[in-house]
Formats: C-alpha cells, sequence, structure tokens
C-alpha cells in the first residue's frame, strides 16, 4: 500500500497520474499546504523539506516502510518499483536528462511564474517578464524536442510524460491573460492534448475531490505557503 500526501497543485498530479497509470493500490492523504499542514512534525518526519507530493511505501524495500520526497524522485522509485513507465535501457540517459530539464527548470520557472503572477505584490514586473520568458523557454526547448515524436523519450509514454503533464496542465496560469497558452507551440500542444486525453488523467483530476482544501488566501495561508518572507519567529 501506498500513502500518497497531496495537494490539488501540480507536483502532486504527477503523482496521482502515475498511481492512476500503474493501478497501484494507494491511500491520498490530504495535506492542505493553506492551513501550513505540510510544516507539522508528523508531515517533516516525511518530507523534512515539509512540501508535497510525499509518499510511504509501507512494502518498500527489505520489506521496510520507506518514505520518499519529491516528484520526480517518486516517480522514478515507483517506476523502477513496479518496472512501468520507464522506457526502454538504452533511452534511460534520455530519461534522467528529460526529467532533470522538468525538475530543475520547467517546473521551478512556470511555478516562479505562476507566484509572481498571482501571489506577489504589485510592481514585480520584471519578475513576471524573466519568469515567464524562462518558461516560455522551457516549453520552446520541449516544443522543438517534440517535432516529429509521440513521447518526450524513445517511443513509448514514461515518467517524462507524466512529469512534464504536471505543469503544462497549468499552462493558462504560467502565460496569465493567454487565451490558448500553447498555441505558440504547436508540437508541444498537440503533445499536451495526446497525454491529457487518456483515461488515467480524468481519474488523477478526481484524486481527493472530496476533501475541501482552504481557498482563501489570507495572512495564515501566506505565511504557511511563503514562510521565508517572513522574519524567523523569536
Ligand atoms: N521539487 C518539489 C517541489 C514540491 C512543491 O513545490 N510542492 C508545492 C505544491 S506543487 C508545495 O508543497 N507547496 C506548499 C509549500 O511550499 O509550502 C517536487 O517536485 O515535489
Amino acid at each position: 500500500m501506498i500513502r500518497f500526501y497531496f495537494h490539488p497543485t501540480p507536483n502532486p498530479a504527477k503523482i496521482a497520474l502515475f498511481l492512476e497509470e500503474a493501478g497501484l493500490a494507494y491511500e491520498a492523504i490530504s495535506v492542505d499546504t493553506s492551513k501550513g499542514e505540510q510544516h507539522t512534525p508528523a508531515f517533516r518526519a516525511i518530507n523534512p523539506n515539509g512540501k508535497v507530493p510525499a509518499i510511504v511505501d509501507t512494502d518498500g524495500p527489505g520489506s521496510k516502510e520507506a518514505r520518499v520526497f519529491d516528484s520526480t524522485a517518486i516517480l522514478i522509485y515507483l517506476a523502477e518499483k513496479t518496472g512501468q513507465f520507464l522506457g526502454s535501457p538504452t533511452d534511460r540517459p534520455e530519461l534522467l536528462s528529460w526529467l532533470m530539464f522538468i525538475a530543475s527548470g520547467l517546473g521551478p520557472f512556470s511555478g516562479q511564474a505562476v507566484h509572481f503572477q498571482f501571489a506577489a505584490p504589485e510592481g514585480l514586473a520584471y519578475a513576471v517578464n524573466r519568469y515567464r520568458r524562462e518558461a516560455e523557454r522551457h516549453y520552446q526547448v520541449l516544443n522543438d524536442h517534440l517535432a516529429g515524436r509521440e513521447f518526450i523519450v524513445g517511443d513509448t509514454y514514461t515518467i517524462a510524460d507524466i512529469s512534464a503533464w504536471g505543469w503544462l496542465d497549468r499552462a493558462s496560469r504560467v502565460l496569465k491573460g493567454e487565451a490558448d497558452p500553447l498555441a505558440a507551440f504547436p508540437n508541444l500542444k498537440r503533445w499536451f492534448e495526446a497525454i491529457d486525453a487518456r483515461p488515467a488523467v480524468a481519474r488523477a483530476r478526481t484524486v481527493g475531490k472530496e476533501h475541501v482544501f482552504k481557498k482563501v488566501n489570507d495572512e495564515e495561508t501566506k505565511r504557511a505557503l511563503f514562510p521565508s518572507n517572513y522574519p524567523p519567529a523569536a
């Protein structure tokens, strides 16, 4: 059994998609990051970085319980555990390269673009421009790579596609105000629409829907999500 700690945001969405694709038994456990539940000692014991997603595999290596945190680590761990969505061994250099491109580039720049357009105070035009342009540059790299290709790595659907889907699904927030945010990236748009049409995506979107997460962006939310914006507590 996998315990899957989540919030309805892009990085946990990747894991929801993997779990649904692989048909693994799992229990979804909500972590309301707007209420600060990611900072509790119990959750920090699972992810010392205080972010979702994280998993606990009750049947980890050596039949012992194992924690895994950070979406890319979880995708690699679960793909190796199940032998699914890893692609062919000859494509492993490509798989690792694209996974890290998504983990260290596409994801963080998209996240900062969203932050500076939706969460930051007014007057940060430099940051908005910087992060939108960097997100677009990563879109362009993927768009060029996907010319004539169905999947990001090799000829099959892999965890690289699952990982990239999580953030591309938020393109309308990353490129705020664009009616068709992927229109300038036709290969990426075609790829996204094909992945997004998979039945497992529809199931992944329903994970945890019964849970009501906090939506109000008040002082508690800001301190929970961006604690390093505040001086350390005395
Ligand atoms: N590198 C991490 C990033 C995780 C991350 O930023 N998670 C966000 C949700 S998408 C989160 O937990 N935000 C709440 C917080 O930062 O306190 C990963 O890929 O899992």
